[in-house]
């Protein structure tokens, strides 16, 4: 068992196996099985590469040898920061075989982020691509080295340089006897999009994944021929696994890899391999829905848009089918587990206007006041969910498992919601501090304290404003020493820090002091109230 893992209580895990939740299969043992029914089918389409389900699976146990020889191990943890390839499937199926775990950073986290992830995680390799975007992560990967002593490998898709090659692990021979996993050991990492302080890791093992993308991929209606495009990127939960690349791969689809999600890119891949489905956050709805006006190219084979990450606007959603042409599923999900669905023959009332309801009938969700009392149906309340893939606790995290999970085992959301008679659920806001700027999240203690080391800052504090596009944009709130910093100097500041892009400042203000709550702290409701209804400078 690894170190640091939370696991259910072993009459849960009983009862999960016995309802069929759990179904003892490991992820590798999924692909291996549907590389036996259909060998010759498309598995995967990256560019102008195709593999068939026959050759990812025996990429993967090329790569699982290959992984094995550079002295990889069960149960040791691989950072892997790609791109929208056919090389991470190959790379997270060739560990998923020898036990490894991949850690999924996204290719926007930079130093701070990636260094914090591989401390934490004593990540013993880190996998990038050379170039994406305009950015060098062999630059990144050279620092990452330097600081983080665990880190013996750096695997680079392309042009390697000084580091090992990741095709290299194509030119070994399968290992004739392999040691699968348990299907109850932690299988992959992934990121937490939603906790106050420093990124946490959210453990996921083969039993309670498999069944986030089983319940995932009927709720989406997924199935052999189903085309799913990653628009997303892939590393998270959406686009991996609800049902996404992985649940296409369970129904036996086939997954097209997008490098990006622009209207250009997508709208291209769309028409070229005749996709079928794919996941977006709402601003990209909303960037679809207008480039649709001047698109030329024929979307017509697209038959579910799944959104969710950020509440999409009920307006926004009814533009959907007329515009795009396609059945929209709305999805409130989390890296940590629960999953909502609104279902595709559902009502538009229903579609428009909610959130979905959980997939699985051993959800256990209930919605509770500031005292963990529960609310009335329809009342508004925080969001604690427990069940077959819900996790229990947050990886080597005691201290904050203490706070985020109630001693019944239930994870505390966070998200403020409202249940509807039918067991739908609005999510209205948020109580944990967090900013959603369009599905990216924003850890604001996290930003606070990078921003109080900027010499002209005497007091901070982030708040999101409300945006039509984005649902929120941050604002640092700041009172300063002497002169006021600028927005520009605040980012620039950030970015020396080495943090993602998506976590920079929209905006700036400076303040002489902050509305204070009746308990002394900062009132950060009425100063976001104040700033959105301030005129911008
Ligand atoms: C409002 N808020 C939402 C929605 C997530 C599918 C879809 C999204 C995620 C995800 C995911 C929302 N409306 N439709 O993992 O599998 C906010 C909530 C939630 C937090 C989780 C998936 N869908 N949210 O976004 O782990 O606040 O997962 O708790 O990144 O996003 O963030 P994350």
């Amino acid at each position: 068992m690894l170190e640091g893992f939370v696991n259910w209580p072993a009459e849960f895990a009983a009862t999960y196996r016995e309802l069929g939740y759990w179904r003892g299969e490991t992820l590798g043992a999924m692909l291996r099985a549907r590389a036996e029914r259909t060998p010759e089918r498309c598995a995967v389409v990256d560019g102008d590469r195709a593999w068939t389900y026959r050759e990812l699976e025996q990429r993967s146990a090329r790569w699982a040898a290959g992984l094995r020889q550079l002295g990889i191990a069960h149960g040791q943890r691989v950072l892997v920061q790609l791109p929208n390839t056919a090389e991470f499937l190959s790379l997270c199926f060739g560990l998923f075989r020898i036990g490894a775990i991949p850690v999924l950073a996204l290719p926007a986290h930079r130093v701070t982020e990636i260094v914090h992830l591989t401390d934490l995680s004593e990540a013993v390799a880190y996998v990038v691509a050379d170039i994406h975007f305009g950015f060098d992560y062999r630059t990144l990967a050279r620092t990452v080295r330097e600081r983080c002593p665990s880190v013996r490998h750096v695997l680079v898709a392309g042009d390697a340089q000084e580091f090992t090659s990741l095709a290299d692990l194509d030119a070994h021979a399968p290992d004739a006897q392999e040691t699968e996993p348990d299907p109850g050991d932690v299988a992959l990492l992934l990121l937490s999009g939603g906790t106050t302080g420093a990124p946490k890791l959210i453990p996921r093992t083969h039993d309670d994944y498999l069944c986030n993308i089983r319940l995932s991929a009927e709720a989406a209606g997924f199935h052999a021929d189903t085309r799913y495009l990653v628009s997303l990127p892939i590393e998270h939960n959406f686009a991996l696994g609800c049902p996404g690349a992985l649940g296409c791969l369970y129904a036996g689809g086939t997954v097209v890899l997008c490098r990006d999600p622009s209207p250009d890119t997508a709208f291209a891949l769309i028409e070229r391999e005749r996709v079928t489905a794919t996941a977006l956050i709402p601003p990209l709805v909303l960037l679809w829905l207008e480039a649709v006006e001047w698109a030329t190219e024929n979307l017509g084979s697209l038959e579910l848009l799944q959104a969710g990450g950020a509440r999409l606007k009920a307006e926004t959603a009814a533009r959907v089918r007329g515009t795009l042409g396609c059945t929209l599923q709305q999805v409130y999900g989390m890296a940590e587990g629960l999953l909502n669905f609104t279902g595709r023959d559902e009502p538009d009332s229903i579609v428009f206007d909610t959130q979905g309801r959980p997939v699985a009938a051993h959800d256990e969700v209930r919605i509770v006041d500031a005292h963990d009392q529960a609310v009335a149906d329809g009342e508004l309340g925080e969001l604690q969910v427990r069940g077959p893939y819900t996790i229990r606790g947050y990886y080597r995290a005691e201290a904050h498992n203490r706070q985020a999970f109630t001693s019944d085992g239930f994870y505390r959301s966070g998200d403020m919601v409202r249940r509807l008679p039918g067991g739908h659920l609005v999510v209205e806001g948020r109580s944990k501090d967090v900013i959603n700027r369009g599905g990216d999240k924003v850890p604001v203690e996290e930003i606070e304290n990078y921003l109080l080391s900027h010499p002209k800052i005497r007091d901070v504090a982030l708040v999101g404003i409300p945006d039509d596009a984005m649902g929120e944009r941050t604002c640092a709130c700041v009172i300063a020493r002497d002169a006021a910093p600028t927005l520009a100097e605040l980012n620039t500041h950030l970015r020396s820090i080495g943090v993602a892009a998506f976590k920079l400042l929209d905006r700036s203000v400076v303040l002489e002091d902050f509305p204070k709550t009746a308990l002394g702290k900062v009132n950060k409701r009425e100063l976001a109230a104040r700033i959105a209804a301030q005129p911008r400078g």
